[in-house]
Order: C-alpha cells, then structure tokens, then sequence
C-alpha cells in the first residue's frame, strides 16, 4: 500500500483547498473529516483522480502515513482541537508532527506544545491566510512552535506558499504561539484596514450619493496607486456585482450587520494586557459590535437626533481627501499592528523579526498590500525601529496627508457619520506625536483621590512625589 506523505483532518473550505494545493506540489496526502458524508464528497468530487487518500477512521488515517508522521488539522479553532489531539495521541509515536493549521488562540497553543513535548510529540501552530483561493494557490504561513519539526516541514510549507520574485511567503516565526500570535495581528489589522475601507465607502455614499458603480471604478482606480491592494480590489469587484433577483448593486441588498469569530477581539485583549495601543483595531472590534445591535439601532434611529449629511464643495477635492485620509489611517493601522508585535517579543522571547513578518505578509494574505514592501523596507534597515511612524518614508506619507485626513474627519462628523476608526486612528496620531498629553492631570486626580503620587517635569524620573495639601472638597 501506498503511504501518504502528509495527513489532512478537516474537509472544509481551508482543508480541501490545502490538501489540492499540497498535493498539486507532488505529494500524496491522506485525508480525514469528522463527517464522513464530506469526505466522501470530497474525494468523489474535487479530490478525484489525484494523490489523495480517503480514510474512514482515524486508525486507518495514522496507518497511512508515512513515519514520522505528519498531521495538519484545519478544523475550528478551541476544543474540536484538543478532542482531536486526544484522539490522535494513542496512535501516534514519538517524533511524530501535529500542525494545528487554524485559527487558534495562541495561549491555547502554548499549552498544547508543552503538553505535546512531554509527549514524545512535535507541535507546530501554523497560521495560514488567504482564504479559500489563496491556500489553494499560494497562501501566506506564518508557522511556530518546535524548531525541528519546523526544519522537517519547511521545504513543503515553502513550496505551497506564496512567492514574492521567488522568496516564499514563509518563514519560521518563533517559539510555541508565535505563529498563531502572528496570524492573531494580521486579523486585528485586516479588521482595521476593512472598517477603514467601509467608513470611507460610507462618506463617499452618504455626502455625494454616487452609485455602487461609480465607486467601483474608484475603488479600481485606488487600486492602482498608492492603496494597491487586494481589500481595495475586491471592494471594488463588490461594489460592482448586482443582486441577480432584485438588479440592484448586490452591496445594498446586504444586511449592515457584521459577524465575527473572535482573532479582532483577541487581538484587542491582548494589546490591553500588555499596554498597547492599537485603536482602529479595538474600534473596528467595536463597530461590528455595535452594527450587530440593528433592532436598537432602528429604535434609536427613530428618538435620537444628528444632522442630515450634505456637501456643496468641489467633488474631486472630496474624493482626493478621502483617498489620502485613508492611506495616512492605514498606516497608522498597520504601525499599531507592528507595535504589539514588537512588545509581544519581547514579552514572549520570541525574537520575532519584523522584517520577515512583513515580507510573509507581501503575498496570499487578505492583508496584502504594496505598503507591505515599505514595511519590510523599513524594518531592513533599521530591525529596532520602535514604531513604523518613526520610519522617514511613513512620517513624509502622513506630512503630506494628515491635512486632508483631518478634513475628512471633520467633515463626517459634522455630517453625523460615523467614523470611529478614521478618528480613533487620527487620535492615535496625535497622541504619538504630542510632547506633551494632559495625562499631567490624570496623575493628580490620582494623588488627589488615592495617594498615588506623581513624578515631576524638573526631578529625575522614577523619583515619586506626593503633594500633601490638596485642599478638601468640603469643609
Ligand atoms: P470551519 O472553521 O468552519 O471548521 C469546519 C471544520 O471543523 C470541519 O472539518 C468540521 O468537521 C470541523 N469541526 C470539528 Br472536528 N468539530 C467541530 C465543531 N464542534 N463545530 C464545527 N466544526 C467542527 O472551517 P474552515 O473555514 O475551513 O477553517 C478551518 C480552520 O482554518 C479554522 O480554524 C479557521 O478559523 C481557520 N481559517 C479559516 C479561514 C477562512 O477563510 N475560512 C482563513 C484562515 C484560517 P465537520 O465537517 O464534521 O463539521
């Protein structure tokens, strides 16, 4: 009998298409699914006639492998993983690969390549992105976990990812959660980057009422500079589809409200745990929060009041500002992104290099993006760099659009459109710019109310002072 070279556990979307690609690279892989109805679907259907071997128990799935064996499960992230390591781990030998290939949160990987280590087991917590096309065609991976088994798998996971002139769009990430950490940012920064896209289709729509159409080719022609990138191109292709039953453009027949399975929020959560800040993300969070409110939402459309949007000026100007308050926003969104990123480094140990991070991001992620390459640009030429806003290029970029980044903030606002992450994100701005922040006040409130104490503008810092006569509120 003929043994697979990899093993395949979960026939959905990302599954099937990484098992096509993966064996469209020369290798034979086996595969499993929880219901057996799919897998029978699959390997009669786009699994057909190819090096693709179907198993109906998990003893046969093992039995099939070569050894050491190597298993990807690309099933939904929480505890179908930890049943499916279970159930794995008495048919399984030591040195054997476990590749948990979803969206895990990365604590739950830390646990488990503990676990598996005294286990006998090799553990790998791989992020892949692109979706359904890109794993088919070349996804970007963004693997962690055990170097050696890391060394074992690079040469496929190279092969089937994403090329940049030839370079793959993989490299080894770090330690335990590293990779499924990394993948965590790049789903907090695809929130932002969507949420920005949408407040700005959104101010586009509501001030100058042009059609779906229109804006699809603005959104094409966006593409072809400095936003080139593939969330910029699919909004315009969707903003060009028409709803087949009804003949309006498709976008408006979509209900507002937004789902979500949870990377933004983790993202969100642990950027608080460690004291950084990354708003667009946190209110890209929020804004699917709030637009999944919509029964409230239309009571409160109803009782509370704002003005009605409307704009005089000159259109093109408009267009333009929007146009550059989105890539200054972006920017921003992406430093905040590579901020985390840098303190979760060093929180973890994990060297994380920032440069081969963005390079892994240039191609097949949803995050895609021709700033990618001055990203990786700018973390070649300096690895420290404390903040991409630091970086000359992206400081000149934001010189040169923070005006109209500005307008167009005040524009929506005084309009009654909600912009939470173009404004957050301009606060951001400021706030890392400013010299001085009224956190002076903040600090004697503390002392005031708690004793807490504060330091001084004209002592060393670290030397606490308290005031001893903050007069009492009442007599
Ligand atoms: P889903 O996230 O929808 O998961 C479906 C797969 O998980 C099926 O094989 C299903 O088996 C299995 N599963 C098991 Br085992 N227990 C389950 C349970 N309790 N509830 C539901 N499904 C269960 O599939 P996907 O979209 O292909 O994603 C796979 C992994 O890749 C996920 O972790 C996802 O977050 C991640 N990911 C997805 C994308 C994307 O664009 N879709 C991108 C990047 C990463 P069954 O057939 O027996 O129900």
């Amino acid at each position: 009998m003929i043994k697979s070279d990899i093993g395949i556990i979960g026939l959905a979307v990302m599954g099937q298409n990484l098992v096509l690609n993966i064996e469209r690279n020369g290798y034979t892989v086996a595969v499993y699914n929880r219901t057996l109805e799919k897998l029978n679907e699959f390997i009669n259907g786009k699994g057909r006639d190819k090096n693709i071997i179907g198993c109906y128990t998990l003893d046969e799935f093992c039995n099939s492998l070569k050894q050491p064996r190597i298993i990807i499960l690309l099933i939904k992230a929480g505890k179908p993983v930890d049943d499916f390591i279970s159930k794995l781990l008495p048919l399984l030998k030591s040195e054997d690969i476990i590749i948990d290939g979803g969206n895990s949160f990365f604590r739950d990987t830390i646990r488990r390549s503990e676990k598996l280590e005294n286990e006998g087991i090799q553990y790998l917590g791989v992020g892949f992105s692109g979706g359904e096309e890109g794993v088919l065609k070349g996804p970007s991976i963004m693997p962690g976990g055990s170097i050696k088994a890391w060394q074992q798998m690079e040469k496929l996971f190279q092969k089937i990812s994403a090329k940049i002139n030839g370079d793959p769009c993989c490299f080894y990430i770090g330690s335990d959660g590293a990779g499924h950490y990394v993948k965590m940012v790049h789903n907090g920064i695809e929130y932002s980057y969507m949420q920005l896209i949408s407040e700005v289709y959104f101010i586009l729509k509501k001030l100058l009422g042009i059609t779906s159409s229109e804006l699809a080719k603005l959104f094409a022609e966006w593409n072809e500079g400095d936003l080139n990138s593939y969330l910029i191109q699919i909004t315009s292709k969707i903003l060009a589809e028409k709803d087949p039953e009804t003949g309006k453009p498709l976008i408006d027949v979509i209900l507002d409200t937004a789902k979500q399975k949870g990377t933004g929020k983790w993202a969100s959560q642990e950027a608080l745990e460690m004291g950084i800040a990354i708003p667009s993300i946190t209110e890209a969070v929020y804004a699917r929060n709030i637009s999944s409110k919509k029964d409230e939402r239309l009571k409160a459309s109803k009782l509370l009041e704002g003005p009605i949007p409307h704009f005089s000026g000159e259109i093109n100007k408009l267009v333009e500002a929007t146009r550059k308050a989105l890539f200054a926003a972006k920017i921003c969104s992406y430093a905040q992104g590579f901020s985390l990123l840098k303190a979760a480094s060093e929180e973890y140990k994990w060297q994380l290099n920032l440069k081969n991070i963005a390079h892994i991001w240039r191609k097949g992620c949803i995050i895609r993006s021709h700033l990618l390459e001055q990203i990786e640009s700018a973390f070649q030429h300096n690895k420290n760099l404390d903040n991409l806003l630091l970086d000359s290029y992206f400081s000149n970029v934001i010189k040169n659009n923070q005006k109209d980044w500005r307008y167009i903030v005040t524009l929506a606002v005084k309009n009654g459109i909600p912009v939470p992450a173009l404004s957050s994100t301009l606060s951001y701005y400021d706030s890392y710019r400013n010299p001085s922040l009224p956190a002076n006040l903040i600090q004697a409130q503390r002392d005031y109310f708690g004793a807490h104490g504060f330091e001084r503008v004209d002592k060393e810092i670290g030397r606490i002072f308290h005031y001893d006569n903050w007069p009492p509120l009442y007599d």
